[in-house]
């Protein structure tokens, strides 16, 4: 006998896909897809992910409920998802040496603020690094809860050198006594002395917390001095030089792995991304490869190579250049601010942001400078070659006091050349 057809009985709406569901938003995906394809990404904090984590991202495992941790949740049917999270956390433990891992924060802020949760009472005292000379709203910024919450002192750059002036951390640990200091930057070029820090905390006997959100990737690759093993918290995005998917993470000593596992969940979270955490868990596969440490040594090069053309052609940066992924340009001297030449970068196919410089007098909205950095082009592709183009495209842009419009579109069209020999997710 036939087997007769079985019709769905879901709704149809259940089985159209996204492009006739929703046309007008799909439309929209397709439209960022093509600016990503068509823009030289040097926004320090972006990078592309790989496939695997852009698949495990947009799994059925968005449909899971996974309130609690693996062998111990408020629901049922967690049986698949304990194993996701176990992998995830036993490949991040593996990946950074670390203790106890916390793989459910749902951002960097997320996890920033399950450290203070945990470590902290209201009105505690934080030394951390002032947001203006490279720190991060989380890391004490008036208006964020950070500052709101806690008693904040924050330390600086030395005017004349741009490094972590670590004798002021050292200064200002002393006075105030914090019970955390908190290191790692979101705008700093250099290579930070996470050890050094590690003594200050202990000579006044405060917490050490790492943010080691931008180079989580450098770390891993064992590129850059390694914050876990001399710190009491390390956080983390999961989606800068790491490439994974948009996310946080919390490491710490097994000591305080029941306090931060209550301060994420029920303290601050609800049910767990569990499709995330298994993106995250696919970041932390691919991290682990020789492949993956070439590229963040390329990384490395390429921002070393882009610093040294933009030096040559008249850009000053702050510290004299840089030993990570990324640099911060001071354009005071060529006389544009940091929002002119992040939009007429914007025009020739190049993508920055606006950035203030150590001491800047300009407000946020303006500022005298650009953060650039090399993660997002290094996945792409590019090596030296390419970044010395793009730095001449950017040197034109950045110096054209009027630049025409025949000009600009010259150099877009170099930067569409470029672009076009490193195709971006062929297959979507
Ligand atoms: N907002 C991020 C950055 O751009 O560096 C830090 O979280």
């Amino acid at each position: 006998m036939a087997r007769s057809k079985v019709e769905p009985k879901t709704q149809s709406e259940f089985r159209q896909p996204l492009k006739e569901a929703d046309p007008d938003l799909a439309g929209l995906l397709h439209k960022e897809l093509a600016r990503q394809r068509h823009t030289i990404e040097l926004i320090a904090s972006e990078n592309f992910t790989s496939r695997a984590v852009l698949e495990a991202g947009a799994s059925v495992l968005t449909n899971k409920y996974a309130e609690g941790y693996p062998g111990a949740r408020y629901y049922g049917g967690c049986e698949v998802v304990d194993e996701v999270e176990n992998l995830a956390i036993d490949r991040c433990k593996q990946l950074f040496g670390a203790e106890h891992v916390n793989v459910q924060p749902h951002s960097g802020s997320t996890a920033n603020q399950a450290v203070y949760f945990a470590e902290l009472a209201m009105g505690d005292g934080i030394l951390a690094m002032k947001l203006d000379q490279g720190g991060h709203l989380t890391h004490g910024m008036k208006i964020n809860f950070s500052g709101r919450l806690y008693h904040v002192h924050s330390y600086g750059l030395d005017r004349e050198t741009g490094r972590i002036d670590y004798e002021e951390v050292e200064r200002l640990a002393r006075e105030h006594q914090p019970r955390l200091i908190v290191a790692g930057a979101s705008a700093y070029p250099r290579e930070i002395d996470f050890a050094r820090f590690a003594g200050i905390a202990a000579s006044i006997g405060a917490r050490l917390m790492v943010d080691m959100a931008h180079i989580a990737g450098l770390v891993a690759a064992g590129l850059h001095p390694d914050p876990v093993a001399v710190s009491d918290y390390v956080t983390t995005t999961t989606h800068k030089t790491l490439a994974g998917p948009r996310s946080g993470v919390i490491i710490c000593r097994q000591k305080y792995a029941k306090a931060i596992d209550k301060a994420i969940f029920p303290g601050l979270q609800g049910g767990p991304l569990v499709h995330i955490i298994a993106a995250k868990a696919a970041c932390f596969k691919l991290a682990a490869t020789a492949e993956f440490r070439r590229r963040q040594q390329q990384t490395i090069a390429n921002a070393a190579r882009l610093a040294q053309r933009l030096q040559e052609g008249g850009i000053q940066l702050i510290s004299g250049g840089t030993d990570n992924h990324l640099m911060l340009a001071d354009l005071t001297n060529i006389g544009i601010t940091g929002i002119e030449a992040e939009n007429r970068l914007e025009e020739v196919g190049i993508t920055v942001n606006k950035n203030a410089v150590p001491f800047d007098p300009l407000p946020p909205t303006v500022t005298s400078g650009i953060r650039i950095g090399t993660p997002a082009v290094t996945s792409r592709g590019f090596e030296e070659p390419e970044m010395d183009e793009v730095a001449e495209i950017m040197l034109a842009a950045l110096h054209a006091g009027a630049i025409t419009a025949a000009g600009e579109k010259a150099l877009k069209r170099r930067a569409d050349e470029l672009l076009a020999g490193f195709p971006l997710y062929p297959h979507l």
